[in-house]
């Protein structure tokens, strides 16, 4: 067992309050990860707050305990420790930034990204696992942690969603076989999931996809396909945050597509650009060419200024890599 994994335990042991929070813009990982973790902790009787800043989005309220999932830490809990899941990097924790001047707080970091920066008092970074759902799974079982149906339903989701169903090439025959003992072992039913997650769509959202299909534009001999979402889109179509993290996904999805772009206007000036990849491209490299991190095939970085401006720069940026490559 390595040495943090080691601490991280006694850390559950010695430890009486614990604060478990996820990244801002929460996805399913994110949220099913959180709540795994909280409600163990729960269990062993352990006092528990879960944040996320931004609160959770309506798709993963089948969760069971997401209500439980606060905004803020209340004035009077005064944690010892703050557990992030799925979060690359400090600045991308949802919570309140004042808690990381606690004297003698402990922090603890399980993700897989490959890009994070090993911010806190503990790191356990597994890159290769195809979700943080999959971190804390192992964890769980390495520490002797009892699952239940409720934080097996929450690894399920956290690994489904972060594999786009098992699809993407991260998924490995251990994801699989976890997902296969959650469902033999617990009240997990991999179709329930799957209705919860695509099939609620609201109309809005369904609008606004058509919208972005009939904009996609391909450059660089097919190989990249990108469109943008700017606000009079939004508008016009007003949707949740997480309503349009799967866009991206019908870019990269044409045939001959190495990389999928999508720019998101977030506000005049603020640019969400989300990159997706086929095996041909480490999207994650070129994202933190901008700043930003991620997976080799999933990745994100934040811009600012004018949005066409901004499609112009990394347009020209991917027309160099690719001019370097030949
Ligand atoms: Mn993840």
């Amino acid at each position: 067992m390595s040495d943090s994994l080691a601490q991280f335990f006694s850390v559950i042991d010695a430890k009486e309050r614990f604060v478990v929070a996820c990244h801002i813009h929460p996805d399913g990982d994110a949220i099913g990860s959180l709540l795994a973790i909280g409600l163990t902790l729960k269990k062993l009787g352990k006092q528990v707050q879960m944040i996320c800043s931004e609160g959770v989005p309506s798709v993963y309220h089948f969760l069971p305990c997401n209500e439980e999932i606060r905004q803020t830490i209340t004035l009077d809990f005064n944690p010892q420790v703050l557990i992030c899941v799925d979060c690359a990097e400090k600045d991308r924790v949802a919570i309140d930034g004042a808690i990381w001047n606690l004297p003698g707080l402990i922090t603890v970091n399980l993700d897989h990204h490959i890009t994070n920066t090993m911010f806190a008092t503990l790191d356990i970074v597994y890159p290769k696992a195809a979700a943080t759902g999959e971190v804390v799974y192992s964890l769980l079982v390495k520490g002797n942690y009892q699952i239940d149906d409720e934080i097996a339903l929450a690894i399920y989701t956290a690994i489904a969603t972060d594999t786009g169903f098992f699809r993407y090439d991260s998924t490995s025959a251990f994801t699989l076989e976890i997902a296969s003992r959650l469902v033999q072992e617990y009240d997990v039913k991999p179709s329930k999931v799957a209705e919860q997650v695509h099939e609620q769509k609201s109309f809005n959202s369904i609008k606004l996809l058509g919208e972005i299909l009939s904009k996609i534009q391909l450059t660089n001999e097919g190989k990249v396909a990108w469109v943008v979402l700017d606000q009079s889109m939004l508008s016009k179509y007003p949707v949740e945050n997480e309503e349009t993290e799967s866009y991206v996904n019908y870019a990269r999805s044409i045939d001959g597509v190495e990389i999928g772009l999508l720019f998101k206007e977030l506000k005049p000036n603020e640019v969400k650009l989300s990159w997706r990849s086929t095996a041909a491209v480490d999207v994650s490299k070129l994202a933190a060419y901008f700043g930003g991190g991620g997976h080799a095939r999933a990745a994100g970085c934040n811009l600012s200024g004018p949005i066409d401006q901004i499609v112009t720069k990394v347009l020209n940026f991917i027309n160099e890599y690719y001019e370097a490559q030949k």
